[in-house]
């Protein structure tokens, strides 16, 4: 069977016959997708069919003027269909593409970019053979987690980003926009975590950026219009050092943070890691308040609130966490954090439309029942399964992406890193090993974790998410079985060519995949 798609869909079959296209197609839409459909996604639709294929697609709606014609069209769903799943059929005549929402259209339309730029450079013109494929997403959460506190990356690196994932067919970008080393996002009510947070060094030594209010809303329509949902994450109670720099007050001491250089690890090298304190309520106060700005500035239905590795003893030695510990009855600093993050949840849920998120390390059955937690060291997120939650499986020894992809490229990183290799990631199983088959549908999916103390520049981000995410793609899109590495490799090497055909400014960053 001949296919060259990333991620392979779930049924293809070959027809005889080929259909070719010239320079320009015609694109129509049947009367449920003029009705179903807003005038937005019918746009973005014809933009997103124009930018797959690098052809003309033109919204005339009308057959039998001469061009071949994509025809769109709204159907009713079946049982093992979502709306992400899509139908494509290529005949002789014109390419049909159906799907129950906006969203499969869309997917059916980057296949059939997949699709004409292999068989159009195989035949050396615009063609396509005949064929027919039905797909539909294994999981409904395919991720990537995007760290720009460590290191800072512009806009329009965001959106090459965005680019990639749609591509691929995943539709999360989880924007880690804040940690202990630079607070990314323009908050209009604390205004020193950008004046100050968002840089390290001095002069012309300086390096960092954030955010605006105007970048995210850039960011979050060019997502949307991609099929992408932005993620934003406020972390808490730890991993916090660059606010507390902006505003010492929020720390248990309340002492200013000592900072050191403009490397990545400015604010931690001389203050180590510090904790918001969980016993002053202006804490909460803050918190809160980031919150609420930040819920106006994404369409997300989901935001994640962070939750991982406090550093122990800190609130132990806290006269305002050990007073809040006393009038709430809580034994220890865990249940502390279990507290502090339950305050923080429950409110934010009573006020916002919004779904949390967590890191999976404070699990335990003092967390609210509704929170969706991400594991990321093996067993939690069977564990947060077991404990009635939803979870996003982000083993950390199958998805981090700052790990190394070869022993080659090991010696350039710490100690504690372990090697990803590329099949190691094609063979990424999302459903935690031994959990009870009733259990499976708690797991939504996964995310990547691109982490980046170590990934300064745009080249070597890309060097570190390809071709890893596009193995992580088919993981989390294709069925488990009926694919291969040995079939991904060879069709890796096609969507190589055809991405750097398309994009040379892409190539440079991947210039070693195969080697
Ligand atoms: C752990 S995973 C972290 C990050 C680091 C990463 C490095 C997680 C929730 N926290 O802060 O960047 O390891 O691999």
């Amino acid at each position: 069977m001949r296919m060259e798609l990333i991620p392979i869909p779930k049924a293809y079959k070959p027809a005889s016959g080929t259909l070719a296209l010239g320079s320009a197609f015609g694109m129509a839409m049947d009367t449920a997708a003029e009705r179903g459909l807003t005038s937005r996604e019918r746009d973005a639709l014809v933009d997103w069919a124009a930018q797959q294929t690098g052809l003309t697609a033109i919204a005339d709606g009308a057959a039998g003027n001469g061009r071949p014609t994509v025809r769109l069209s709204l159907v009713a769903l079946r049982k093992d269909e979502t709306a992400e799943s899509y139908r494509l059929t290529v005949s002789e005549t014109d390419v049909l593409i159906e799907a129950g929402a906006a969203a499969g259209l869309q997917y059916g339309l980057t296949t059939l970019g997949q699709l004409l730029k292999w068989d159009g450079s195989r035949h050396h013109v615009r063609a396509l053979c005949c064929c027919r494929i039905e797909d539909t997403p294994r999981f409904a959460w395919r991720g990537l987690m995007l760290d720009s506190s460590r290191h800072f990356q512009s806009v329009s690196t965001i959106k090459r980003v965005i680019d990639l994932l749609a591509s691929l067919k995943l539709n999360r970008l989880h924007w880690h926009l804040c940690d202990d080393e630079g607070w990314r996002l323009e908050i209009e009510r604390y205004p020193r975590l950008t004046e100050v947070a968002a840089w390290r060094g001095s002069g012309a030594d300086r390096e960092g950026g954030y955010y605006t209010r105007a970048d995210v809303a850039a960011v979050e329509s060019y997502a949307a219009d991609r099929g992408v949902i932005v993620v934003p994450e406020v972390e808490m109670p730890a991993h916090c050092n660059a606010a507390l720099v902006a505003y010492p007050s929020l720390s248990c001491s309340g002492e200013a943070i000592p900072v050191g250089g403009r490397g990545w690890d400015a604010y931690t090298a001389k203050a180590g890691r510090r904790v918001f304190c969980a016993g002053k309520p202006e804490v909460e106060q803050f918190l809160l308040n980031v919150i609420d700005e930040v819920a106006s500035m994404f369409r997300s239905p989901y935001i994640h609130l962070g939750g991982d590795e406090r550093p122990a003893g800190l609130w132990e030695q806290c006269p305002h966490c050990q007073q809040a510990m006393k009038t709430h009855g809580i034994a220890n600093e865990a249940d502390l954090q279990t507290w502090f993050m339950k305050q923080i949840t429950e409110r934010v849920q009573a006020k916002l439309p919004l779904e949390t998120i967590v890191w999976a390390d404070n699990l335990g059955p003092g967390m609210p029942s509704g929170q969706i937690v991400q594991g990321w060291h093996p067993g939690q997120s069977a564990k947060a399964a077991m404990l009635g939650h939803r979870t996003i499986n982000s083993n950390h020894e199958w998805v981090y992406l700052d790990y190394p992809w070869s022993e080659a490229v090991a010696c350039e990183k710490p100690d504690w890193m372990i090697v990803l290799p590329l099949e190691k990631a094609y063979h990424f199983e999302p459903i935690p090993d031994g959990l009870d088959a009733q259990l499976h549908d708690r797991v939504l999916g996964s995310e990547m974790a691109m982490w980046t103390e170590f990934v300064p520049t745009e080249a070597k981000l890309f060097e570190h998410l390809l071709p890893r995410l596009a193995a992580f793609s088919e993981a989390l899109w294709s069925p488990r079985y009926g694919r291969s590495f040995d079939g991904f490799l060879h069709r890796l090497g096609v969507w190589r060519t055809m991405r750097a055909g398309l994009e040379p400014r892409l190539a440079e960053g991947l210039a070693d995949w195969l080697a």
